[in-house]
């Protein structure tokens, strides 16, 4: 809970975890989560809704460079993944998670994320690579002292049903994925695709 800014007004589609990982793993243990905060269903094939990842490309379409792997739609309050590289590539436990995936390489750091409506026009983005995010960025990738081995927490939008894209501008309203929350085969890669975090 955040108490030092003021509540926005809850609402729109947005990004809500973003996991990345620089220190091992390949580009199926990288994705991003989207939020369904408009109280309606949106169907990816047919909104005309784009991705863009800076440093790679400004926007990709879902259906084609954006390739539905499962569903085609995000529901009111649901969650949707869009993973990079194959999902069958990926660490995660239940490949099923990633609703769609791009077979791209990713940055070489933390990107900018934005999402564009049909009409050009921003729908959503996310400046990870901003100083704002340093703490966050510098702490989602550790060595562990118990066992030697990387690991990678996701950084995911607290409360993310009472959040909007622009709330989520701001570095205060993320956090890191607690340790509890393995997703992954490996055992080294923490985050909530699907769901909402509940931090360290
Ligand atoms: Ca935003």
């Amino acid at each position: 809970m955040v108490l030092s800014e003021e509540s926005p007004v809850p609402g729109g589609i947005y990004i809500s975890e973003i996991h990345y990982t620089g220190l091992f793993g390949n580009t199926g243990e990288w994705w991003v989560e989207l939020y369904n905060n408009t109280g309606e269903a949106i169907d990816f094939s047919t909104s005309g809704l784009r991705l863009g990842v800076d440093g790679i490309a400004d926007s990709w379409k879902f259906g084609t460079e954006i390739v539905f792997q499962t569903v085609t739609t995000i529901q009111a309050s649901g969650f949707y993944i869009i993973g990079f590289g194959r999902p069958d590539v990926s660490d995660f436990n239940d490949i099923s998670d990633i609703a769609a995936y791009i077979e791209q390489s990713v940055p070489s750091s933390f990107p900018q994320v934005t999402m564009y409506n049909a009409d050009g026009t921003i729908c959503d983005r996310v400046d990870f690579s901003s100083d704002d995010f340093s703490y966050l960025r510098q702490n989602s990738e550790y060595v562990d002292a118990n066992d030697g081995l990387a690991k990678t927490k996701s950084i995911y939008l607290v409360d993310e049903a009472n959040q909007n894209p622009s709330s989520n501008d701001r570095a205060t309203r993320w956090a890191l994925s607690g340790t509890d929350e393995i997703y992954s085969h490996s055992g080294r890669q923490f985050g909530s695709p699907c769901g909402p975090g509940n931090g360290d």
